[in-house]
């Protein structure tokens, strides 16, 4: 028998070769994965026929010599010579993955009697099954691009060659044959005909995923038994059919309501994608019952108004207010406010049983710029409920238009970051309301793929598509991503194929632009009255039923529109939970210093354990004779640098249990090499943060190099802000300039956010700022734009020139009873300035920061003929310069902070000159920098001391449209200038426009 066999091997290789190919679970199970059939290469490529054919060889030899799967799988095949059994075509209602190991085929075993094929009987049978795994693949990988997704029909007939059983050599004949699937599908064997209707009920019907681009084969595995077992309809329970008609009678009545009391008025209707907030219900309510107890929402403006309302629970009355006319916050708030369908709200409601608290972030127009601000907010609220390991009690929620997912930047931007350590939020649901049109422009003007979503396969998110005619396919693929998310804390897309009723806002005509599109949307039926058919037909509701839900509805709003005119809120929730006890201050008033004096023996102890590290640690030699110059210092109390000043802030807000959260680019060692916040290891580039070993009670110091991106980590640090007001929150740019990549952040939230939505931030941003002849980009940190959107008491602008104001202006963050932004703008070449340094002595109790730095210098304050104000780093060259020449009639002083300017501090030092003239000196040109936002500041001050008609003078480089040469040469001559013009003699000219350099 052996010998028949080993005549036979190369004929038997070939069979095998074949049917291996289509099963190889068994061979592969322990070598790759533990579901081959979710590999790319699991059943075609890369099987070794050599190996195969030594297999067959010992075990022909010794059947226990080859592992048991081996040996059944040979048996399997029967022993005649060259006679390889037929398959057993019998119906497998196993999984769907594949059969186990311990199952056999009924007839063709060992033993049993089986028929004997010839070799073209055998190849055909196994050419079937390789074809139809690779049409079931094919399916699985493209189905969802014939699937019937868009509820308006607007694609030709879909065709795709992959998806063709033709393509596959199944011709109409073929459609009976039986094919060996292996379990494939649940399935031991199937008809042609029955593998199509399966494959497409699963992956080309109302229904679709992109999964097979996850290379995490349970998660993959996860996705495709989810799918493939719900046999094309959605799993959607009685309560939940009931949700969701009640859901979408609401919003079809309200958007009704509306459309006829405030005809005209924006309110960016979701009518058409009304399935999109269903599914967002019923996806909250699975993400409860899955262990989450808080969910925070980001969205835009479409369909706002029915998840704060429909599924947040808004008051109606609360928000027809508001359309009224009335404002959202009692007028003593003074809040500038924002328009309504920008609102946010926080929240607690009962879902599945439970008391969960939701927050919908209130979001300025700019398109997903909100993202990585829900993230940040939610990452911070993890830390704080203890649960960065699970990360399963909070979920964040995104909501997004096709047009804006498919082309803001912001999107990928926070997509990059949500699997980064430090940034993690366990994973976003995104909720794509895919209207097929974004404002007045077609998707293909857009982007060139079908969908809108490809940018979150970056990320391996699943993507499920859907139509959004059918709201229970939505609430199931909705449900599918709360699970999804809560199992393997990744984002997760839903993209719900829909239109749009009315043109961008109720007040456009889509007929300009979209004519056929609008034909067809004008065709078609309400949502809930799809829906309603639907149920009907089921008999599982009765019109009368649906008549009287919407009727209950109507009554409902006409109750609360009337009470709604007469409404006004009593209340502001903006100090509540972790922010009780802060208050806001009032603008007219100074702010105190605050406490912000330390004791020196407490600095010195933390300064101590900055220098030291664990036993054995191999430190890198320079380092260790960086430490060693820092123990000096702090031992001596004196010529602390700017770094030291920096962690002696932060390791004295550790002490007093206040996280401290820095995050930027490079900044764990520090762009300019000043920080080393972590030290590595030499040997083994173990890390140590000596910042988190300062105390036995301490607070967290996490300090992170950020990706590259400038908008989404500051996004998401503002938004991390925003819910830790006891935490000093920070992000770096890595050269002042770069902060303009994240201008939308500066702009909608944080130097508006507090005034239009009263939400404070107690947010740092640390911007590197001054001309050393880096050229355009690394100079400027734009102070300008910084200080031209100073109001209202909004933020601090500080450009501190010593390292102990540096240290009290942090410290000051916390030591409030109220938060606001600060925009540190920090040094470059100070860092390692022989002047820029300072004593423990001015960090100690009773010192705080200085809001303006008064001359340093002993003069005769009669004689001195000229004040130059100035700021930053500047300073120094200028006052060098001056003590070089031994000039005594000029006096030096700094504004340190900007905003709120220091206008007290400064009239009492320009009273000690009554005979100067007063000069602005500042290194940016005239046209940027801060003089144009100190001149008028200081003339008012001038004013009041009576001196109304002092001309303020200028000593700056002149207006320029590039902030700075790119020519070392050219910046020292520039900068020469503008020291001599601060000190030359006699009247100093005022700014001429314009003036070459
Ligand atoms: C960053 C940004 N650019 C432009 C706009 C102006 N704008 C508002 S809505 C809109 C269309 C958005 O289309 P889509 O994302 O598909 O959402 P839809 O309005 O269709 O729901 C545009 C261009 C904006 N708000 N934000």
């Amino acid at each position: 028998m052996h010998n028949t066999i080993r005549r036979d091997l190369p004929l038997i290789k070939n069979q095998l070769l074949l049917i291996i190919a289509s099963k190889p679970l068994q061979l592969k199970k322990n070598t790759m994965t533990s579901d081959p059939f979710l590999s790319d290469t699991s059943y075609l490529a890369g099987f070794n026929g050599v190996f195969l054919e030594e297999m067959y060889a010992r075990w022909a030899a010794s059947p226990t010599s080859v592992d048991e799967s081996w040996q059944r799988f040979f048996s399997g095949l029967g022993d005649t010579a060259g006679g390889v059994p037929a398959a057993s075509w019998n119906d497998n209602p196993r999984g769907v993955i594949g059969k186990g190991d311990d199952e056999k085929p009924k007839s063709g075993g060992k033993g049993a009697p089986a028929p004997v094929l010839d070799k073209a009987a055998m190849e055909a049978i196994c050419h079937d099954s390789i074809r139809a795994m690779m049409m079931i693949r094919a399916y699985r990988v493209r189905g969802h691009l014939i699937a019937n997704l868009d509820p308006l029909h607007q694609e030709p007939n879909k065709y795709h060659p992959e998806l063709d059983p033709a393509t596959y050599g199944f011709g109409p004949k073929d459609m009976n044959k039986e094919v060996f699937l292996d379990g494939v599908l649940g399935k031991r064997t199937a008809t042609v005909q029955e593998i199509v209707n399966i494959l497409q009920n699963t992956y080309c019907g109302n229904m679709a995923v992109e999964f097979m681009h996850i290379q995490f084969p349970e998660q993959k595995s996860w996705i495709q038994k989810r799918i493939e077992s719900a046999s094309g309809r959605p799993d959607v329970s009685p309560e939940e059919k009931k949700h969701i008609l009640r859901t979408l009678v609401e919003i079809e009545a309200f958007e009704n309501f509306l459309h006829v009391k405030y005809p005209g008025t924006k309110r960016f209707s979701i009518q058409g994608g009304d399935a999109a907030i269903a599914g967002l219900s019923v996806m909250l309510e699975t993400a409860v019952r899955n262990g989450v107890e808080e969910i925070a929402i980001g969205m835009p403006h479409r369909g706002r108004m029915n998840v704060i309302t429909t599924v947040l629970g808004k008051p109606y009355t609360e928000l027809l207010s508001i359309f009224h006319g009335n404002l959202d916050f009692p007028e003593w708030v003074d809040s500038s406010g924002d328009v309504k369908y920008h609102l946010g709200i926080s929240t607690d409601r009962e879902i599945a049983g439970k008391s969960v608290h939701l927050s919908l972030s209130a979001n300025p127009s700019h398109l997903e710029v909100v993202n990585p601000v829900v993230c940040g907010k939610v990452r911070a609220k993890l830390r704080q409920k203890g649960d960065l390991d699970t990360k399963k009690t909070i979920m964040p929620v995104l909501f997004h238009g096709d047009a804006a997912f498919a082309g803001q930047g912001s999107v990928p931007e926070t997509l990059a970051f949500s699997e980064l350590k430090g940034y993690r939020s366990g994973g976003t649901v995104h909720i794509i309301v895919n209207n097929q049109i974004g404002f007045t422009t077609n998707p293909k003007n857009s982007r060139f793929t079908p969908y809108p979503s490809d940018v979150a396969k970056m990320v391996q998110a699943p993507i499920f598509h859907v139509n959004g005619d059918d709201p229970e396919a939505v609430a199931y693929v909705c449900k599918l991503a709360a699970e999804f998310r809560q199992e393997f804390n990744r984002d997760v897309v839903v993209d719900v194929f829909c239109y749009r009723k009315y043109g961008h806002n109720e007040g456009d005509e889509p007929m300009f632009t979209q004519p056929l599109m609008y034909k067809a949307i004008r065709q078609k039926k309400a949502p809930y009255a799809i829906y309603a058919e639907q149920l009907l037909a089921e008999n599982f509701a009765s019109q009368a039923e649906v008549d009287a839900l919407f009727e209950e509805y109507k009554q409902r709003f006409e109750r609360d529109y009337e009470t709604a005119k007469t409404f006004s809120p009593n209340k502001a929730d903006w100090f509540e939970g972790r922010w009780s006890g802060l208050k806001k201050p009032d603008p007219k008033q100074e702010h105190p210093a605050g406490d912000t004096g330390v004791d020196a023996k407490k600095l010195k102890a933390i300064g101590a354990k900055l220098t030291e590290v664990p036993e054995g640690f191999n430190l890198n030699s320079k380092i260790a004779r960086q430490l060693e110059a820092k123990r000096e210092m702090m031992e001596k109390g004196e010529g602390i640098d700017w770094a030291t000043a920096e962690a002696l802030a932060f390791g004295s807000l550790l002490l007093e249990d206040h996280h401290v959260r820095l995050s930027g680019q490079d900044c764990e060692r520090g762009t300019f090499s000043q920080r080393h916040s972590v030290l590595t290891d030499q040997e083994n580039e173990d890390r140590y943060t000596p910042l988190n070993n300062i105390g036995p009670k301490q607070a967290f110091f996490e300090v992170l190099n950020s990706s590259l991106s400038e908008l989404g980590i500051l996004g998401f640090e503002y938004g991390y802000s925003l819910a830790e007001p006891n935490g000093l929150i920070l992000w770096e740019a890595q050269f002042g300039d770069f902060v303009n990549g994240a201008q939308v952040i500066i702009d909608q939230f944080i130097s508006s956010g507090e005034i239009k939505w009263l939400r404070m931030s107690g947010l740092v941003m640390l911007l590197p700022h001054g001309f050393e002849g880096q050229g355009p980009e690394h100079s400027s940190a734009r102070l300008e734009r910084f200080l031209q959107q100073c109001g209202e008491d909004n933020w601090q602008v500080v450009n501190a020139t010593t390292p102990a104001n540096y240290f009290h202006v942090l410290r000051r963050q916390l030591h409030r009873d109220f938060r606001k932004p600060l925009v540190m703008f920090t040094p470059k070449s100070l860092l390692r300035h022989k002047l820029c340094v300072s004593s423990l002595k001015d960090m100690a109790p009773g010192t705080s920061f200085q809001r303006l730095i008064p001359e340093v210098e002993k003069l005769d304050d009669k004689k001195v003929r000229r004040v130059v104000l100035t700021s930053g780093k500047v300073y120094y060259d200028v006052y060098e310069a001056r003590q070089e020449k031994g000039i005594k009639d000029i006096a030096i002083i700094r504004i340190e902070q900007y905003y709120p300017f220091p206008a007290r501090e400064l009239k009492a030092e320009l009273k000690r000159y009554p005979n100067a003239e007063i000069m602005w000196c500042q290194e940016e040109p005239e046209n940027m920098g801060a003089y144009r936002f100190v001149g008028p500041r200081i003339g008012d001050v001038l004013e009041e001391m009576g001196r109304e008609n002092v001309k303020i003078k200028y000593a700056g480089r002149p207006e320029a449209a590039s902030p700075a040469t790119g020519y070392l040469k050219i910046h020292e001559r520039q900068q020469k200038q503008v020291v001599e013009d601060a000190l030359a003699s006699g009247n100093a000219a005022t700014a001429k426009r314009g003036k070459a350099a």
